[in-house]
């Protein structure tokens, strides 16, 4: 273990005490850690799923799993096929060639093909396949109610927050259905991105939902942004609103996001006492020709994170950047505001050697008052792989920072253990959004 020493861990045990169930010594230690850690249900407050409910707009199985952003980046590094000849392809051919390319031709080490790995080998799949007809056929058979069911179990995956744009025709038409109840495990959240964003492209699909807004902001069109909110906040009950932002994000800011935010949302956060998610350092289409899989991050400043909170002590703010290199800032700046709550280790740190470096120094930063992950999964069968690899690496960051407790001279209880893990998992965001 480490550079602790044993000896030395043993004369601490000697000075803590007798009484209750303290844990005897390391290696009892890591396994209750393990065994809790991955037994814990989890909260995942931000992904890219949708309850049942949203028909088509939930994804899940082989031909998904492969077609996601994070692989089609990764299959150009590997394959002279060019970004315009990929998307001619149909999504089953171009399944086949990110198998091809990624999983038989290469050794899939990277998280995102071990993530395919990981998924396929859970569920009994052959993961060394020369094709994908095994794995189709297996998907093709699942009936859709009963392999959510599965999934959520496997990942222990308790509630889903969902990311739900009220400008997309797909998801309004769900909303205003009103026919079924939405599954009550999944929750809303309302993303504000083309709204703060793309204002110029958000105006004609506000007015088109009977709002008068335009793209000069003035008084009217904040009042009616306000209304716009207000009735969306009551269609869809989010836990949060939530809005990602680039690196060069400033507050404040001379432009219509900057007057958005400081003239609509803020107040209607305040007014409705919902947090506002910040999702800070990110370049979308570095190379456009990738789509999706083109958005790249840059180093944000983390004082605009000080001056919001600040500025604005009666909101509360959810904080994630995508650099590395903002992390310790960020612990930095929820020290001194009650009203910061840093989650998540987002997209390109979603990689266990990252997510056990930050949540380390988040532990000695922070105790356990942050989230420590989301999934931002965008296929059902990802829970699968990507809370498994956050586990462990969140389990490998918990149990060191116990043990130098224990070299510190206090013991663990399991009782104490089980309520870390629950509050990290689920705890810290159900109190946060009072739920
Ligand atoms: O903005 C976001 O919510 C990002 O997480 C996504 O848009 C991004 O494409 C993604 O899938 C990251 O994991
Ligand atoms: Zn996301």
């Amino acid at each position: 273990m480490n550079d602790l020493n044993i000896k030395q861990l043993d004369l601490a045990i000697l000075s803590d005490g007798t009484a209750g169930n303290k844990i005897r010594d390391v290696n009892e230690l890591r396994k209750q850690v393990n065994e809790i850690i991955s037994t814990t249900p989890v909260f995942d407050l931000h992904t890219h799923l949708y309850a049942p409910e949203f028909g088509d707009l939930n994804l899940f199985g082989i031909d998904e799993l492969l077609n996601y952003h994070y692989l089609i980046a990764e299959l150009f590094r590997f394959s002279d096929i060019t970004p315009e000849e990929f998307w001619r392809l149909e999504k089953t051919k171009q399944a086949d060639l990110i198998w091809q390319t990624l999983f038989v031709e290469n050794t899939p080490l990277s998280e995102a093909t071990r993530g395919v790995i990981a998924v396929l080998s859970t569920l009994g799949l052959n993961t060394r396949a020369e094709d994908l007809r095994e794995a189709r056929e297996f998907f093709a058979a699942q009936q859709p109610k009963n392999y959510l069911e599965r999934v959520l179990d496997i990942a222990c995956v308790s509630d889903i927050v969902m990311t739900n744009d009220p400008l997309d025709e797909a998801e309004i038409k769900v909303w205003q259905s009103g026919d079924e109840k939405i599954d009550s495990r999944f929750h809303a959240a309302l993303r504000l991105d083309r709204l703060l964003n793309g204002w110029i492209e958000a105006v004609p699909l506000i007015n088109k939902q009977n709002y008068t807004v335009q793209t000069k902001i003035d008084e009217k069109t904040i009042n009616e942004t306000r209304r716009f909110l207000d009735d969306w906040i009551a269609q869809m009950k989010p836990l949060y609103l939530g809005v990602s932002l680039p690196d060069d994000f400033a507050y404040t800011e001379e432009s219509p996001r900057g007057k958005l935010l400081k003239e609509a949302v803020l107040p209607t956060c305040k007014e409705h006492g919902i947090s506002l998610a910040l999702m800070i350092g990110v370049r979308r289409k570095v190379n456009p020709a990738l789509k999706l899989a083109g958005d790249g991050l840059g180093r944000a400043d983390v004082s605009v994170v000080s001056r919001i909170c600040a500025e604005n002590p009666e909101v509360k703010f959810l904080v994630t950047f995508l650099s590395r290199e903002n992390q310790h800032e960020l612990c930095v700046v929820a020290r001194k505001f009650a009203n910061l709550m840093p989650f998540g280790c987002w997209w390109f740190l979603n990689n266990s050697s990252i997510i056990a470096e930050i949540t380390r120094e988040r532990f000695e930063m922070l105790g356990t008052s942050f989230i420590p992950q989301h999934s931002d999964a965008r296929i059902l069968d990802q829970l699968i792989y990507k809370w498994n690899h956050s586990r462990r690496a969140i389990a490998d960051a918990l149990f060191e920072s116990y043990a130098a407790l224990l070299h510190d001279g206090r013991r663990m209880t399991k009782q104490e253990i089980e309520r870390d893990a629950e509050k990290l998992f689920s705890g810290n965001f159900r109190s946060w959004v009072a739920k």
